[in-house]
Protein backbone atom coordinates (compact mmCIF):
# COMPACT_ATOMS: atom_id res chain seq x y z
CA UNK A 1 0.00 0.00 0.00
CA UNK A 2 1.50 3.58 -0.88
CA UNK A 3 1.60 6.03 1.87
CA UNK A 4 -1.17 8.12 -0.13
CA UNK A 5 -3.45 5.42 1.59
CA UNK A 6 -2.76 6.08 4.97
CA UNK A 7 -4.36 8.63 6.95
CA UNK A 8 -0.73 9.61 8.24
CA UNK A 9 -1.82 12.69 11.13
CA UNK A 10 -4.23 10.27 12.26
CA UNK A 11 -1.77 7.26 12.98
CA UNK A 12 0.98 9.55 14.78
CA UNK A 13 -1.80 10.48 17.28
CA UNK A 14 -3.25 7.11 17.94
CA UNK A 15 0.76 6.27 18.90
CA UNK A 16 0.68 9.75 20.95
CA UNK A 17 -2.38 8.62 22.58
CA UNK A 18 -2.79 4.83 22.76
CA UNK A 19 0.99 4.16 22.50
CA UNK A 20 0.64 1.79 19.40
CA UNK A 21 -0.36 1.56 15.86
CA UNK A 22 -0.64 -2.00 13.65
CA UNK A 23 -0.02 -1.04 9.62
CA UNK A 24 -1.46 -4.71 8.78
CA UNK A 25 0.36 -6.37 5.90
CA UNK A 26 2.83 -2.72 4.86
CA UNK A 27 5.86 -5.03 3.84
CA UNK A 28 5.53 -8.20 0.89
CA UNK A 29 4.82 -11.24 3.04
CA UNK A 30 7.91 -12.39 0.91
CA UNK A 31 10.32 -9.88 1.84
CA UNK A 32 10.04 -11.06 5.58
CA UNK A 33 9.68 -14.52 4.86
CA UNK A 34 12.66 -14.76 2.73
CA UNK A 35 14.78 -13.51 5.60
CA UNK A 36 13.63 -17.00 8.44
CA UNK A 37 15.97 -19.44 7.17
CA UNK A 38 18.71 -16.59 7.65
CA UNK A 39 17.66 -15.83 10.80
CA UNK A 40 17.12 -19.08 11.85
CA UNK A 41 20.65 -20.47 11.18
CA UNK A 42 21.97 -17.07 12.59
CA UNK A 43 20.26 -17.52 15.96
CA UNK A 44 21.25 -21.64 16.04
CA UNK A 45 24.69 -20.19 15.51
CA UNK A 46 24.30 -17.90 18.53
CA UNK A 47 22.73 -20.09 20.43
CA UNK A 48 25.38 -23.12 20.10
CA UNK A 49 28.04 -20.27 21.32
CA UNK A 50 26.09 -18.27 24.06
CA UNK A 51 23.33 -18.38 26.72
CA UNK A 52 20.38 -17.56 26.06
CA UNK A 53 20.33 -13.56 27.23
CA UNK A 54 16.62 -12.18 27.76
CA UNK A 55 15.43 -14.76 30.48
CA UNK A 56 14.58 -18.69 29.66
CA UNK A 57 14.79 -19.66 26.21
CA UNK A 58 14.32 -16.18 24.83
CA UNK A 59 17.06 -14.36 22.61
CA UNK A 60 17.79 -11.32 21.90
CA UNK A 61 20.30 -10.80 18.59
CA UNK A 62 21.47 -7.85 17.04
CA UNK A 63 21.03 -8.69 13.21
CA UNK A 64 23.27 -7.46 10.50
CA UNK A 65 22.86 -4.67 8.27
CA UNK A 66 23.07 -6.76 5.09
CA UNK A 67 20.93 -8.90 2.80
CA UNK A 68 18.60 -10.37 3.10
CA UNK A 69 17.91 -8.05 6.93
CA UNK A 70 19.09 -4.55 5.90
CA UNK A 71 16.21 -4.12 3.16
CA UNK A 72 15.21 -0.24 2.47
CA UNK A 73 11.41 -1.47 2.51
CA UNK A 74 11.91 -2.17 5.98
CA UNK A 75 14.55 0.55 7.38
CA UNK A 76 13.65 3.15 4.84
CA UNK A 77 9.50 2.51 4.49
CA UNK A 78 7.92 5.38 2.99
CA UNK A 79 5.03 4.84 5.16
CA UNK A 80 7.02 4.56 8.49
CA UNK A 81 9.23 7.65 7.54
CA UNK A 82 6.25 9.78 7.19
CA UNK A 83 4.56 9.08 11.01
CA UNK A 84 7.66 9.36 11.99
CA UNK A 85 8.30 12.43 10.65
CA UNK A 86 4.48 13.97 12.43
CA UNK A 87 5.46 12.34 15.80
CA UNK A 88 9.63 12.95 15.48
CA UNK A 89 10.05 16.20 13.36
CA UNK A 90 12.60 15.87 10.86
CA UNK A 91 15.59 15.08 12.37
CA UNK A 92 14.98 11.25 13.07
CA UNK A 93 17.92 8.87 13.85
CA UNK A 94 17.70 5.03 13.68
CA UNK A 95 20.27 3.61 16.05
CA UNK A 96 19.18 -0.32 16.81
CA UNK A 97 18.30 -3.31 14.73
CA UNK A 98 17.74 -6.54 16.04
CA UNK A 99 15.40 -9.00 16.89
CA UNK A 100 13.66 -10.61 20.16
CA UNK A 101 13.39 -14.76 19.87
CA UNK A 102 11.28 -17.03 22.17
CA UNK A 103 11.90 -20.47 22.00
CA UNK A 104 9.40 -23.08 23.18
CA UNK A 105 10.08 -23.35 26.63
CA UNK A 106 10.18 -19.61 26.94
CA UNK A 107 8.51 -17.96 30.52
CA UNK A 108 6.67 -14.78 30.94
CA UNK A 109 9.36 -11.73 30.93
CA UNK A 110 8.86 -9.11 33.80
CA UNK A 111 6.77 -5.86 32.56
CA UNK A 112 9.26 -3.51 31.30
CA UNK A 113 9.89 -0.62 29.18
CA UNK A 114 12.64 -0.20 26.49
CA UNK A 115 14.47 2.90 27.08
CA UNK A 116 15.60 5.56 29.63
CA UNK A 117 13.44 8.53 30.36
CA UNK A 118 14.77 11.73 29.61
CA UNK A 119 13.18 13.60 32.44
CA UNK A 120 12.73 10.60 34.87
CA UNK A 121 12.72 13.00 38.02
CA UNK A 122 9.71 15.30 36.40
CA UNK A 123 5.71 14.92 37.57
CA UNK A 124 4.90 15.00 33.64
CA UNK A 125 5.77 12.57 30.50
CA UNK A 126 7.40 13.54 27.97
CA UNK A 127 5.57 13.45 24.35
CA UNK A 128 6.72 10.78 21.87
CA UNK A 129 10.69 10.75 21.27
CA UNK A 130 11.16 7.37 20.28
CA UNK A 131 9.56 4.79 18.54
CA UNK A 132 9.79 0.79 17.73
CA UNK A 133 8.93 -0.77 14.69
CA UNK A 134 8.69 -4.28 15.27
CA UNK A 135 7.84 -6.90 12.05
CA UNK A 136 7.18 -10.66 12.46
CA UNK A 137 9.36 -13.55 10.74
CA UNK A 138 6.11 -16.02 11.62
CA UNK A 139 2.51 -15.23 12.56
CA UNK A 140 1.89 -14.88 16.02
CA UNK A 141 -0.26 -17.09 17.81
CA UNK A 142 -2.03 -17.54 21.28
CA UNK A 143 0.18 -20.05 21.23
CA UNK A 144 3.93 -19.45 20.15
CA UNK A 145 4.22 -16.53 22.89
CA UNK A 146 3.16 -13.05 21.37
CA UNK A 147 4.04 -10.00 22.59
CA UNK A 148 1.84 -8.17 25.29
CA UNK A 149 1.45 -4.37 25.82
CA UNK A 150 -0.25 -2.49 27.97
CA UNK A 151 -1.33 0.50 25.87
CA UNK A 152 -3.68 3.76 26.63
CA UNK A 153 -1.21 5.68 28.33
CA UNK A 154 0.89 3.51 30.02
CA UNK A 155 3.85 4.85 27.95
CA UNK A 156 3.01 8.79 29.33
CA UNK A 157 3.37 7.47 32.97
CA UNK A 158 5.85 10.24 33.91
CA UNK A 159 7.44 7.51 37.07
CA UNK A 160 6.59 4.23 36.04
CA UNK A 161 6.53 2.12 39.38
CA UNK A 162 5.49 -1.23 40.89
CA UNK A 163 4.95 -2.55 37.32
CA UNK A 164 4.26 -5.70 37.94
CA UNK A 165 1.99 -5.46 40.85
CA UNK A 166 0.16 -2.20 38.62
CA UNK A 167 -0.34 -4.37 35.28
CA UNK A 168 -2.35 -7.39 36.78
CA UNK A 169 -4.69 -5.10 37.65
CA UNK A 170 -4.57 -3.46 34.14
CA UNK A 171 -6.06 -4.62 30.75
CA UNK A 172 -3.35 -5.69 28.36
CA UNK A 173 -3.55 -7.35 24.72
CA UNK A 174 -1.47 -9.57 22.76
CA UNK A 175 -1.96 -8.31 18.96
CA UNK A 176 -1.50 -11.78 16.90
CA UNK A 177 0.29 -9.99 14.14
CA UNK A 178 0.99 -11.62 10.83
CA UNK A 179 4.09 -11.52 8.80
CA UNK A 180 4.33 -8.40 6.44
CA UNK A 181 2.64 -6.51 9.32
CA UNK A 182 4.18 -3.83 11.31
CA UNK A 183 3.40 -2.93 14.83
CA UNK A 184 4.66 0.77 15.34
CA UNK A 185 4.94 1.24 19.02
CA UNK A 186 6.60 3.86 22.17
CA UNK A 187 9.48 2.34 23.75
CA UNK A 188 7.53 3.28 26.88
CA UNK A 189 4.45 1.50 26.40
CA UNK A 190 4.53 -1.32 29.01
CA UNK A 191 5.26 -4.89 27.73
CA UNK A 192 6.46 -8.57 28.36
CA UNK A 193 7.04 -10.94 26.15
CA UNK A 194 5.48 -14.62 27.07
CA UNK A 195 5.67 -17.75 27.12
CA UNK A 196 6.25 -19.87 23.50
CA UNK A 197 4.06 -23.22 24.23
CA UNK A 198 4.26 -23.45 19.93
CA UNK A 199 6.73 -26.05 18.09
CA UNK A 200 8.87 -23.12 17.03
CA UNK A 201 10.95 -20.13 17.48
CA UNK A 202 9.07 -16.81 17.06
CA UNK A 203 11.02 -13.98 15.75
CA UNK A 204 10.17 -10.54 15.77
CA UNK A 205 12.72 -7.83 14.17
CA UNK A 206 12.76 -4.30 16.17
CA UNK A 207 14.22 -1.36 14.40
CA UNK A 208 14.66 2.01 16.99
CA UNK A 209 13.76 5.34 15.60
CA UNK A 210 14.36 8.41 17.79
CA UNK A 211 15.05 12.25 17.95
CA UNK A 212 18.36 13.06 16.76
CA UNK A 213 18.96 14.14 20.27
CA UNK A 214 18.00 10.76 22.54
CA UNK A 215 21.13 8.06 22.66
CA UNK A 216 21.33 4.68 23.69
CA UNK A 217 23.78 3.58 26.47
CA UNK A 218 24.63 0.85 25.14
CA UNK A 219 27.19 0.92 22.53
CA UNK A 220 27.67 -2.96 22.13
CA UNK A 221 24.41 -2.78 20.16
CA UNK A 222 26.09 -0.16 17.76
CA UNK A 223 24.30 -0.50 13.76
CA UNK A 224 27.43 -1.82 11.55
CA UNK A 225 27.18 -1.06 8.55
CA UNK A 226 29.50 -2.18 5.89
CA UNK A 227 31.20 0.46 3.54
CA UNK A 228 29.78 -0.16 0.59
CA UNK A 229 26.42 0.26 2.00
CA UNK A 230 27.05 3.59 3.72
CA UNK A 231 28.57 4.93 0.37
CA UNK A 232 25.21 3.55 -1.20
CA UNK A 233 23.16 5.85 1.41
CA UNK A 234 22.18 9.68 0.29
CA UNK A 235 22.58 12.29 2.65
CA UNK A 236 19.11 11.61 3.93
CA UNK A 237 19.91 7.82 5.19
CA UNK A 238 23.57 8.59 6.14
CA UNK A 239 22.34 11.59 8.59
CA UNK A 240 19.30 8.89 9.87
CA UNK A 241 22.39 6.43 10.70
CA UNK A 242 25.32 8.89 11.72
CA UNK A 243 25.55 7.60 15.48
CA UNK A 244 25.98 4.06 13.79
CA UNK A 245 29.69 3.26 12.94
CA UNK A 246 31.02 2.00 9.65
CA UNK A 247 32.29 -1.77 9.11
CA UNK A 248 35.33 -1.75 6.73
CA UNK A 249 35.90 -5.11 4.48
CA UNK A 250 38.70 -5.64 6.58
CA UNK A 251 36.57 -5.62 9.68
CA UNK A 252 37.50 -2.22 11.14
CA UNK A 253 35.02 -0.40 12.88
CA UNK A 254 35.00 3.57 12.52
CA UNK A 255 32.78 6.55 13.46
CA UNK A 256 30.88 7.57 10.37
CA UNK A 257 31.74 11.17 11.45
O1 LIG B 1 8.83 -10.86 22.71
C1 LIG B 1 9.18 -9.87 22.06
O2 LIG B 1 9.08 -9.82 20.85
C2 LIG B 1 9.78 -8.68 22.77
C3 LIG B 1 10.50 -9.07 24.00
C4 LIG B 1 10.97 -7.88 24.79
O3 LIG B 1 10.22 -6.98 25.05
C5 LIG B 1 12.35 -7.83 25.29
O4 LIG B 1 13.08 -8.84 25.22
O5 LIG B 1 12.75 -6.76 25.80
Amino acid sequence: MTVERYDIPALADEIRMNGFVILEGLLPKELTGSMLSHFDALLEAKRGREPQNRGANRFQMDLPFDLPFAVPELYANPTVFAILKELLGSDVICSYFASDTPFPGSEHQPVHVDCRLPFPESPFGAPVYSVVLNTPLVDFTEENGPLELWPGGTHMIAQPRNLEKMSAEMPSLKPLVKVGDVLLRDPRVWHRGTPNRGVRSRPNLALVYSRGWFRFEDQATRIKIPRDVWESFDRQLQRMFRYCAIQEADGTIRDTQ
